[in-house]
């Protein structure tokens, strides 16, 4: 009856420990795979919604990223933001700073790589704040400054989570609809198997103890199985996972590195 399902890639950006990863766990109760994929860089959680309007209902699924908010990991950032049609920037209103980062630091970041794709801000942890005016207000002049909607949410209570990936929601919905020629180039270049290389090198970066040590394993075996890191193909990324467990098969236990060529292979699968 609903023919007009969507799927769409969107990002939650915002510093470290401003509730990201609680709100995710909070609103979303489908999962991404059996097991909540987690790298480095990026956590993929999926989430079916349907938006209800006077003329009909559209069935919706965000593939949500939860991005590392470290800072210094803008190569895996930006990566993560390739193909992504929307945002949630999250900042903590008990601390003034990560609201700051959100106009100096994501969201010229994130526009570097994306087109203007909607955004909506979060002003998370309300039910920390002594007076939820002022939390109001300094919410209302980042929407003005930004010129996008915004919510006060509590990943601990539950408020105003839906809220704000509704809004977000309406607003790629709409988007999609919209004809800008930059939009249609971005949406060309982007191959949905950078993601799952960005994703499976990370792996192997946490599984090796980090990047540094990785990376030059990582060079050599990505070369190795001949993958082209600006456009990786399907069977180039199966050769490149049978070869980083190959490498790691020095470092690890037998089983270890046969759950994590499953899983790497499992992420190559889930792009359709
Ligand atoms: P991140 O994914 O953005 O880095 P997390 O943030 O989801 O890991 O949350 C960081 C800390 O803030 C966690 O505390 C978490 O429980 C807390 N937190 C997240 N959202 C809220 C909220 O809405 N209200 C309150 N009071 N706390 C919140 P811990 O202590 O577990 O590290
Ligand atoms: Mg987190």
């Amino acid at each position: 009856m609903v023919d007009d399902h969507v799927k769409r890639k969107v990002l939650l950006l915002g510093d470290g420990a401003v509730g990201k990863t609680s709100m995710i766990r909070r609103f979303v109760v489908d999962k991404f795979s059996d097991d909540y994929i987690t790298t480095i860089g990026t956590k993929v959680t999926k989430k079916d919604l349907r938006l209800e309007s006077p003329s009909g209902a559209t069935d919706l699924t965000f593939m949500i990223w939860d991005v590392l908010g470290q800072k210094g990991y803008k190569g895996i950032q930006d990566s993560s933001f390739q193909g992504a049609k929307g945002a949630l920037l999250i900042y903590d209103v008990s601390r003034p700073e990560t609201a700051e980062s959100l106009q100096d630091y994501w969201i010229p970041h994130l526009l570097d790589i994306t087109d203007a794709i909607p955004i909506v801000v979060v002003g998370n942890k309300v039910d920390l704040v002594a007076s939820r005016r002022a939390a109001q207000e300094d919410l209302d002049e980042l929407k003005d400054a930004l010129e996008v909607k915004g919510f006060l949410s509590s990943a601990k209570t539950g408020e105003n989570l839906e809220a704000g990936f509704l809004a977000l929601a309406k607003s790629v919905i709409s988007d999609s609809g919209g004809k800008r020629a930059r939009g249609i180039a971005v949406d060309g270049v982007t191959n949905e198997y950078i993601t799952v290389a960005d994703a499976i090198i990370m792996d192997f970066c946490d599984v090796m103890g980090g990047q540094e040590a990785a990376m030059p394993i990582v060079r050599q075996q990505i070369t190795r199985a001949g993958v082209d890191v600006k456009a990786p193909t399907r069977e180039g990324l199966r050769l490149a996972v049978d070869c980083l467990a190959e490498a790691e098969s020095a470092f690890r236990n037998a089983d270890d590195v046969e759950a994590s060529k499953l899983k790497r292979l499992g992420w190559i699968k889930e792009v359709s």
